[in-house]
């Protein structure tokens, strides 16, 4: 999978993209992550990315000669096989685990993550295929908006997790929250470790765990159960 990350702030994204699941992702040659600097995209002398608004109002919005420019010399270079250009703003769709399923099939993602107010109407009118949010709460720019999305794409990339079940058993891939988990040592600070995880019986195991998932995501997430039954009602 390739990903292009086109950004005024280049340096928020490139450092989390080295480390943890990305990192690995990257260094297995599993995933292809290329940071685009708009400023390498400005054609004035002060090299500017952003103008006020006309009509008058706060901020600034980026303007949109740089990104037409960043995204058309992607698209150039790799010869019209840009699947998706996603626009990470607040009035997107709400990133939830389909949404990060169904993109994770995709060979090549362009995500424009806009800083300041916004960003000119036409870049999203001619240019952005797909605009996602990843929740209900204002940040101060799509960059790291962008990362959460790569993260969330590489740890299903297949090859990427050690374990290949490991994504599968992930919260939220079933619509269940995960249940507790304990290391050594089994006793600390006369905290015990449930006997039925050192018990060796993994039947009991995996009865324990799928009754632990379910009490507490009754508890905490009943919206989940909710659409988990909707699911399977409709699935018969
Ligand atoms: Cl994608 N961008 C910004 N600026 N704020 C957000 C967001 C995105 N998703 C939630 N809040």
């Amino acid at each position: 999978m390739r990903i292009d990350i086109v950004t005024a702030l280049p340096n928020i994204v490139r450092g989390p993209l080295e480390e943890s699941i990305p990192g690995r992702a990257r260094k297995k040659n599993l995933l292809d992550v290329h940071v685009h600097d708009l400023r390498d995209h400005a054609f004035d002398k002060y090299k500017q990315v952003d103008d006020t608004p006309f009509g008058g109002g706060a901020g600034m919005v980026l303007k949109p000669e740089p990104i037409f420019s960043c995204i058309e010399s992607i698209m150039e270079e790799v010869g019209e096989s840009v699947d998706e250009v996603i626009f990470l703003t607040p009035d997107g769709a709400v990133l939830d685990q389909s949404l990060a399923n169904e993109l994770s099939l995709k060979k090549h993602l362009v995500l424009l993550a806009g800083h300041y107010k916004g960003v000119d109407q036409r870049v999203r009118d001619k240019l952005v295929t797909r605009e996602v949010s990843i929740g209900d709460y204002v940040l101060s720019g799509g960059e790291l908006p962008a990362l959460v999305l790569v993260d969330a794409l590489a740890r299903l990339i297949p090859g990427v997790l050690g374990d290949a079940s490991s994504a599968l058993t992930d919260s939220f891939q079933d619509g269940f929250l995960d249940a507790p988990c304990y290391t050594r040592p089994a006793l600390f600070r006369e905290m015990k470790v449930p006997d039925v995880l050192t018990s060796g019986d993994h039947r009991r195991i995996d009865e324990w765990r799928d009754e632990q998932r379910l009490v507490k995501t009754r508890e905490r997430r009943p919206d989940l159960l909710d659409s988990a039954n909707e699911r399977s009602r409709t699935d018969n």
